[in-house]
């Protein structure tokens, strides 16, 4: 039984419940990475709930990343981590909703003033207080990117309430993001970038700035994130216009 049963207790929806199933499942390992799904089928009779129920727990697995499905081979454990281009989350929750143990090692975190550069992307006044954090992100000991973050000092009381995670600090504060614009941009990873990824040099990565906004429009954040090209894929659910 590598999927565990399903709570007999819970209130919540049976898809919630396969889920949730699942979910331990691929944390514990007892689903490994690119390990195939028992068809919908089995996976049905098996827990005694109907195929719908099956497809619409794997369809919110997929779209988190946790699951990739193949064209005609079925539903598999994602190998390369599947993050949402669309949803506004922390690197930590992403790891930790994979069942990774994300942890961080600073490059630098200190106080400063705009720049002029930061003040045209954040809409900030030159010379407005900023908060840098600069740091290696990991997953289960691999790192996996680097990231580069400006944070306006009204957002936060000091610097140092930031330890593991930016938007748990946010959070605390009453200043998590609402909202966010995004860019996806190819990069080569510099020598020293390369070398704290522990990629070869001129690896390929995938660079994505965020720019983060408060309910009232003021900004959060800026945030320029360095994935490793060789670990990660984007991945986005879209509806037609109509
Ligand atoms: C993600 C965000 C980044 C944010 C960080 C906070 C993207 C593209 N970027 O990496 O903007 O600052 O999470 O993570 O998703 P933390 O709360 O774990 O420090």
């Amino acid at each position: 039984d590598i999927i565990g049963p399903l709570d007999e207790q819970s209130r919540a929806p049976l898809y919630q419940q396969l889920q949730r199933a699942l979910r331990d499942a691929i944390a514990d390992k007892r689903l490994a990475p690119d390990e195939a799904l028992p068809p919908e089928r089995d996976l049905a009779e098996e827990f005694q709930i109907s195929r719908i129920t099956v497809r619409k727990a794997l369809d919110g697995l997929v779209n988190d990343g946790l699951l990739t499905r193949r064209q005609g081979a079925g539903t598999f454990v994602a190998a390369r981590v599947e993050k949402n281009f669309s949803k506004l989350s922390s690197f930590s929750e992403d790891m930790i909703s994979r069942g990774r143990t994300p942890h961080s090692v600073w490059l630098s975190r200190s106080t400063g003033a705009v720049t002029p550069e930061e003040s045209m992307t954040l809409g900030l006044s030159p010379g407005t207080p900023v908060y840098r954090f600069n740091r290696i992100r990991f997953a289960d000991g691999a790192p996996m990117a680097l990231e580069y973050s400006t944070v306006p000092g009204f957002c936060l009381p000091s610097p140092e309430v930031v330890e593991s995670s930016l938007y748990g600090a946010l959070e605390k504060h009453g200043a998590r993001p609402v909202r966010a614009l995004q860019r996806l941009r190819a990069v080569l990873f510099t020598p020293e970038q390369a070398e704290m990824m522990g990629v070869p040099d001129k690896s390929a990565g995938l660079l994505i700035e965020r720019r983060g906004f408060l309910k009232d429009g003021r900004p959060v954040e800026f945030t320029q994130s360095y994935y490793r090209g060789d670990a990660y894929d984007f991945v986005a659910e879209l509806n037609s216009l109509t």
